[in-house]
């Protein structure tokens, strides 16, 4: 059976979840750690991301999610916490001419991860982590990435932005494809400002992104932006049935639920900015929604001024913006995909405000 004809028969578990939601909302449970999604995992009166999952062959009985564990951050090698604050600089030097080159190095690393509780998943990673390290520059400088490919299968970094088509990062152009053992530098500058991303750009592509081939690019506008609690959402998926057709697993930054078990710490009134990326793969159209509070959307980050303020935002394959809230109220709030079926298989998260 086909993973959307199986959907198809299971709307009571979309009314679970609705409950669940409102339960959220009006406080009936509270999220804050491992012992709330144990809780809500083992108790029967009380439904959980377990009960919510069962009858999509997930929870405890299946491949998304079990029962009250979490994974091992330690044997993946990152985690998801870490990752949302965690901006890679390179390493920076100037020219003659005081122009800034700014240089990383990637390396492509076959690896298996735990994307959910005992769920495990053979990546294919940059520098060993998905999504693969946050590149941050400022508009105008000059980068350079060095691209090792220590993985068994060729690939690529093919970056969003301006550059000449020996820099595309696909393979008729340039150095190509970069064989197993083999390395190219991917040179061009720092431009438009705003959110980007990068990925392997080789065939068959969907393959290649959903192994785990990606990640966020960031150029801040040569005046900065103003000063906030910055973090960064990569929105993805796990096929891990391999049948091509969607995903069994969903997330923010890899690991399922993650942000239900570790909130987001974030202040009362200050300045939060996300950077959101739809790196999602089989499924055409992700979305982020906030609880209690609303935001300025800047699509692409590419404008000063935002385009939208609201509460959700609809993202295509590898589509991206800037989010920038504050909380009015303490608490837990939840944000998550307004698409149900993403949210039940992971794809949500609370913010902790104090
Ligand atoms: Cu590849």
């Amino acid at each position: 059976m086909s993973r959307r004809r199986l959907l198809a028969g299971v709307s009571r578990r979309g009314r679970r979840f609705l409950f669940y939601m409102r339960a959220c909302r009006t406080g009936a449970s509270t999220p804050g750690s491992g012992r709330w999604l144990r809780r809500l995992t083992t108790d029967p009166v009380r439904p959980g991301p377990d009960r919510l999952l069962g009858s999509h062959g997930g929870g405890n009985k299946g491949p998304t999610f079990k029962r009250g564990d979490v994974v091992d951050h330690r044997a993946n090698g990152f985690n998801p916490t870490d990752i949302l604050r965690d901006f890679d600089y390179g390493k920076t030097r100037r020219l003659p001419g005081g122009r800034v080159v700014r240089e990383w190095e990637l390396v492509a690393e076959d690896k298996e991860i735990e994307v959910a509780p005992g769920v495990k998943f053979p990546a294919w990673t940059y520098n060993g982590r998905v999504p693969g390290p946050t590149i941050r520059a400022r508009e105008g400088e000059l980068l350079r990435v060095r691209f090792v490919n220590g993985s068994a299968h060729p690939h690529t970094m093919h970056f969003h932005g301006f550059h000449s088509p020996e820099m595309d990062g696909v393979p008729e152009s340039g150095d190509g494809m970069i064989k197993p053992g083999k390395s190219t530098t991917y040179e061009f500058e720092a431009e438009p400002f705003g959110l980007h991303l990068y990925h392997c750009h080789v065939g068959p592509l969907a393959e290649h992104i959903a192994r785990g081939l990606y990640g966020a690019y960031i150029v801040d506008p040569k005046q900065g932006r103003a000063e906030a609690d910055e973090m960064v959402m990569v929105m993805n998926g796990f096929n891990t049935n391999f049948d091509f057709e969607g995903n069994q697993v969903y997330a923010v930054n890899t690991v399922a639920f993650h942000h239900v078990n570790e909130p987001i710490k974030v202040r009362r009134g200050q300045l939060v900015r996300i950077y959101l990326v739809n790196a999602l793969e089989f499924d055409p159209i992700n979305s982020f929604h906030t609880h209690a509070t609303f935001f300025d959307y800047y699509p692409t980050g590419t404008k000063l001024e935002p385009r939208d303020f609201t509460d959700i935002v609809m993202l295509g394959q590898a589509e991206r913006g800037i989010c920038e809230l504050r909380f009015r109220h303490d608490g837990e709030f939840m944000f998550h995909a307004h698409k149900t079926e993403f949210a039940e298989l992971g794809w949500m998260g609370f913010f902790k405000v104090s």
